[in-house]
């Protein structure tokens, strides 16, 4: 029996240095000293000997087992060791500089945003500058120094958000050009992009949306140079369409008019057209001249200056040029919306 154990002890001591990995020195635990394993069975075997060599080779057993036990430990060690510099010399199955198995879908600019910026940039490229202002504002800015007397409809509280007499909420952006005014001599040459405030909520209006206005100011300005802006405006925007003034009122400008695009759909023919309503124009925004009492307002001889403004709702344009018919979607988030841009 003493060689049995002898031979089995090489044996064992020899496959647990050369295991390769924890799985297959866990299997030579199991084999050798588990519950079922060979030292088990030799152990069962020593009640056939006689009680002197049942002792003998008890402790021979024990020994071997102790010693077995030891080895093992050693070997566990050893492969930490091994799989661990593995992974630091690199030649780890995972590797974290590898691109990842899903695409990231990356953001992409709210329609409201792209038309905004779109019009910012065509307009810069012919000297515009971007001003902003607060849209917390006051009485004066966005009435009486835009000549809108205190009756004026849209003073009506039932149009704009009153915060607290006078403060209120801008009804349009025109309270920025006031200020540049202001503050700047002559020549002027500004874009006031941002969000206004209206009481009104139906299928074509929400109490929030965005507008730019257009303003410049020098001496001799006239009629032609507005023209000529929007023209240059709507020609990038949109390719090239005819425009259209149709005289109008503002308070602030005379004279005033809207300004309408060749309809997009029926190219201006209005042959059964849902969008022009067969008219064969869209209405894209208003214009006209300073009126005499704004510059007098800002402090500027209005014999000496003269000047044109514009403004445009940026969803309207958005809805034209995306073809989009429903003004909430804008507001929605809808994702499946939203996607397509
Ligand atoms: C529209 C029409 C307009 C202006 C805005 C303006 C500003 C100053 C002086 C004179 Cl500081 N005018 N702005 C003028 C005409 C029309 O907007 O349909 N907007 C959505």
């Amino acid at each position: 029996m003493i060689e049995q154990i002898n031979q089995l002890r090489a044996e064992a001591h020899s496959q647990i240095f050369s295991a390769p990995d924890p799985e297959a020195l866990d299997r030579l635990r199991v084999h050798y000293i588990g519950k079922k394993g060979v030292l088990t069975g030799l152990l069962h075997q020593l009640k056939d000997l006689t009680p002197e060599k049942r002792r003998e080779m008890g402790a021979v057993l024990n020994e071997v087992k102790t010693n077995l036990e030891q080895d093992l430990k050693q070997r566990q060690t050893e492969l930490k060791r091994i799989v661990l510099d593995k992974e630091i010399s690199g030649a780890s199955p995972l590797d974290v500089t590898l691109p990842g198995s899903y695409a990231i879908n990356a953001g992409s600019l709210h329609p409201v945003t792209r038309v905004m910026n779109d019009v910012v940039q065509i307009l810069k490229r012919i000297g515009f500058s971007v001003v902003t202002g607060p849209e917390i504002e006051l009485e004066f800015y966005n009435f009486e120094a835009l000549n809108t007397p205190e009756d004026h409809p849209a003073r009506d509280m039932q149009d704009t958000f009153y915060i607290n007499p006078p403060v209120l909420l801008r009804s349009h952006t025109s309270p920025v050009q006031i200020r540049t005014m202001k503050e700047n001599r002559p020549p002027i040459q500004v874009i006031a992009p941002g969000k206004v405030y209206r009481s009104d909520y139906d299928l074509t209006h929400t109490p929030m949306f965005h507008q730019i206005e257009g303003l410049m100011v020098d001496e001799h300005l006239s009629l032609a140079d507005l023209k000529g802006v929007l023209n240059y405006l709507i020609k990038n925007l949109f390719g090239t369409r005819s425009l259209r003034f149709r005289p109008s009122f503002f308070p602030f400008t005379e004279p005033s008019a809207e300004v309408d695009m060749q309809c997009i759909q029926c190219k201006g023919s209005g042959k059964d057209c849902r969008l022009c309503k067969s008219t064969g124009w869209l209405e894209i925004g208003g214009c006209g001249m300073v009126h005499p009492n704004v510059f007098k307002s800002v402090g500027y001889d209005p014999d000496r200056y003269s000047g044109f403004a514009f403004g445009m709702g940026i969803e309207r344009i958005a809805m034209l040029k995306y073809g989009i018919d429903d003004l909430r979607s804008f507001f929605e988030n809808d994702i499946r919306m939203l996607e397509q841009f």
